[in-house]
């Protein structure tokens, strides 16, 4: 008989575009919850263990349980369309370090569009951190518009880069239908004790059967741009109505672009 997803693990995806702070926020999670809960971390990069390095040396969980999926491809590939890798990676740190409460997986670095699929996640989170800007929150997309929480990031350097945070959360909140958006720095306590409150809501949701993990859809298509200038179209026809527009802008110029 399958087992129920409310008798494993809670499986925590984190997402977001490189460096906005995924690693960290993970990092903050753990030395929050750690002497409560028993988690372990999935790391995946594209060619190397870096992220799991850097979770190990922070000295928050025991170094075994941090492993590392080298994706080798596009990160959204290994958190979307082939959760192979992932999932015998969760299986297999569920079983060795039984019961684990949760399993928290870092997506590589990717572009605004990348989700988890909820056959790998019962719920996920999206960061941007506010030195992309202000006016990334009002883009959208899937992760910025229906991730389970979205992190405004960094808020300790919103005065260096003219971000004003409160902004920048409303509009987050308007571009989710008023899903939850945490203003988030590690040096602000305050912020991470929403964090971690946030993450032991879901938990006990998940236990009790009522978390429902949510689809946040699929990538819109994005471009890749080659080194000659040229490059391709690459659509995850998962659901939404694939189109095409006008190549030849920037790389992942689709980024921005939310499929109602
Ligand atoms: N000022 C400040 N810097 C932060 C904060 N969180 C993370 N950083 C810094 O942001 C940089 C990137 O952080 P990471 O946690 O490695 O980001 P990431 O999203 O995991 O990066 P990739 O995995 O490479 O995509 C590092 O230099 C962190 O020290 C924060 O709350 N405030
Ligand atoms: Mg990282």
């Amino acid at each position: 008989m399958p087992e129920s997803a409310a008798s494993r693990a809670l499986r925590l995806g984190v997402a977001g575009p490189v460096g906005t702070g995924k690693s960290s926020l993970i990092a903050t999670i753990c030395r929050a919850l750690a002497d409560e809960i028993r988690i372990g971390v999935i790391t995946n990069d594209i060619y190397t263990d870096e992220d799991a390095r850097f979770l190990r040396s922070a000295g928050v969980l025991e170094p075994e349980r941090i492993v590392a999926v080298e994706t080798g491809a596009c990160p959204h590939t290994a958190i979307r369309d082939d959760v192979t890798a992932n999932l015998l990676a969760a299986e297999d740190l569920e079983r060795a370090f039984a019961p684990l409460d949760m399993v928290v997986i870092e997506s590589g670095g990717d572009n605004l569009t990348a989700t988890f699929s909820p056959a790998l996640v019962d719920a996920q989170i999206f960061v941007l951190d506010v030195a992309g800007g202000g006016d990334v929150a009002r883009k959208g997309g899937p992760g910025i518009g229906r991730a389970d929480l979205l992190v405004v990031n960094k808020t300790d350097l919103a005065p260096y880069v003219g971000v004003d945070v409160p902004q920048m959360v409303a509009d987050a909140t308007a571009a989710r239908d008023d899903r939850p958006v945490l203003a988030l720095s590690r040096t602000d306590a305050a912020s991470v004790a929403a964090l971690r409150a946030w993450v032991l809501t879901v938990l006990a949701a998940h236990r009790a059967g009522s978390h429902i993990p949510q689809d946040p859809g699929p990538m819109a298509p994005h471009f890749h741009a080659d080194e000659d200038g040229t490059g391709f179209l690459h659509t995850h026809e998962d659901g939404a109505a694939p189109h095409a527009h006008a190549t030849g802008d920037a790389e992942h110029s689709h980024a921005d672009h939310v499929h109602p």
